[in-house]
């Protein structure tokens, strides 16, 4: 079997994403997501100009080896571009050897190691009402885990308050727009909205929270604390992680466990966190994390320090990585829980697919391959759209923070 063609769609149902489809001399093709939200055609032109002509009549089946050809090959190695693009490489080559095999590609992986994939779902609100609000219909729509994040009074706009309900898209502007920040008033004001959630919701429910990088370690330790009374499943993002070391500060502070890795794209970026045990949970997931092929590496690394898996899977992952993640997800004997953001309607027909939702899990499916195709005379109909993730500035001095 050989490569005869590749080729990367660009479209924007709802929101841009960019995909990666791989054809051979025997009919079978593959597809993977290479999106990377506020830089979706960095990753584009890395496929199509520098990647696609070295794959043209290689082996599809050989994953490993491609693999490290472009890892090792590109001679720069690692970053958000380039780990994008061989995720979205070995993402279809997944998708080809299942078909080819007939199976499933959970079955290729080692087969299942549970019913289903707990998912969390994302409540926002204007204020602690109204995410209480929120969480209560979630718990309702019979999710076993929810995210909850509310505005910040006194702030004009804070992470994670969608716009509407179901949906949550950041990427809002030709040109990022701008958010105020105060850590004082949002440390004020946490404690109290997970207070009134565990007074609402009870205990049940797994609650969830994004502090998304904004805290500084100590800062971080302080939250962690005062949320210990809630029972977080988990606080995520809870200071940046370039500096691994960071995280042994919020452990001396706090038992909330802590989750991170949605921005990783390489086993050294949480190599240290798992190895000394300062998180619970690792975010990396197929899109951004170098594939199925890394990715494995990653949650084997982290089983090994009972370390467990929580993929990311943000509205502005496509339903290839969501499909994906899903069949790495009920494979994973390490798998804690799997986000869940909707993608809009006009998303899902853009790319059919054979997962499903039921009370709380999802299912990937038993289609050959990951189970996601890319419908791309419909995608056409949606051309690119430049958009960008906003900024933050501290709201008293306008110093450009972490958003
Ligand atoms: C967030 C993401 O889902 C999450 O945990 O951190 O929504 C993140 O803001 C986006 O993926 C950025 O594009
Ligand atoms: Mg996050």
């Amino acid at each position: 079997m050989k490569i005869s063609d590749a080729r990367v769609i660009v479209c924007s149902p709802g929101r841009n994403f960019v995909t990666l489809k791989i054809e051979t001399d025997e009919g079978l093709s593959g597809i993977g997501d290479a999106t990377l939200n506020g830089r979706e055609l960095a990753v584009a032109s890395y496929l199509s100009d520098h990647v696609v002509p070295c794959l043209l009549g290689r082996d599809p089946q050989q994953i490993e080896d491609i693999w490290h050809y472009l890892y090792r090959g590109a001679y720069w190695r690692r970053g958000p571009v380039t780990m994008a693009a061989i995720g979205a490489v070995d993402t279809a080559l997944w998708d080809i050897k299942a078909k080819a095999a007939g199976m499933p590609l959970y079955q290729l992986l080692g087969g299942r190691s549970r019913s289903g994939v707990m998912v969390y779902g994302h409540a926002n609100g204007r204020d602690i009402e109204e995410t209480v609000d929120e969480v209560l219909r979630y718990r309702d729509m019979g999710y076993l885990a929810v995210r909850a994040q509310s505005g910040v009074p006194g702030l004009n706009a804070v992470y994670g308050v969608g716009r509407g309900r179901m949906f949550y898209e950041p990427a809002d502007a030709a040109l990022p727009s701008e958010h105020d920040w105060s850590t004082e008033k949002y440390l004020d004001h946490t404690p109290r909205l997970f207070e009134r959630l565990r007074q609402a919701v009870g205990w049940d429910t797994h609650l969830l929270h994004d502090v998304h990088h904004r805290l500084t370690p100590i800062e971080a330790g302080r939250l962690g604390k005062a949320l210990e009374p809630y029972r977080l499943f988990w606080l995520e993002d809870a200071t940046p992680a370039e500096n691994q070391e960071a995280f042994r500060l919020i452990r001396q502070h706090t038992v909330t466990p802590l989750a991170v890795g949605e921005i990783f794209n390489t086993i050294w970026d949480c190599k240290d966190l798992i190895q000394n045990q300062l998180i619970d949970y690792i975010r990396a997931t197929v899109v951004h994390a170098g594939g199925i092929t890394h990715l494995r590496r990653i949650a084997d690394l982290a089983s090994l320090y009972q370390v467990r898996t929580g993929c990311h899977g943000a509205t502005d992952l496509s339903p290839v990585c969501l499909g994906a993640a899903l069949h790495f997800d009920i494979w994973a004997p390490n798998f804690g829980i799997q986000e869940y953001m909707r993608h809009t309607e006009e998303t899902d027909a853009v790319f059919p697919h054979a997962y499903h939702y039921e009370q709380g899990m999802l299912y990937p499916g038993e289609a050959p391959g990951h189970g996601v195709e890319i419908d791309e005379g419909l995608a056409a109909k949606y051309p690119y759209q430049r958009a960008y993730l906003p900024v933050n500035r501290l709201a008293h001095d306008g110093t450009l923070w972490h958003w």
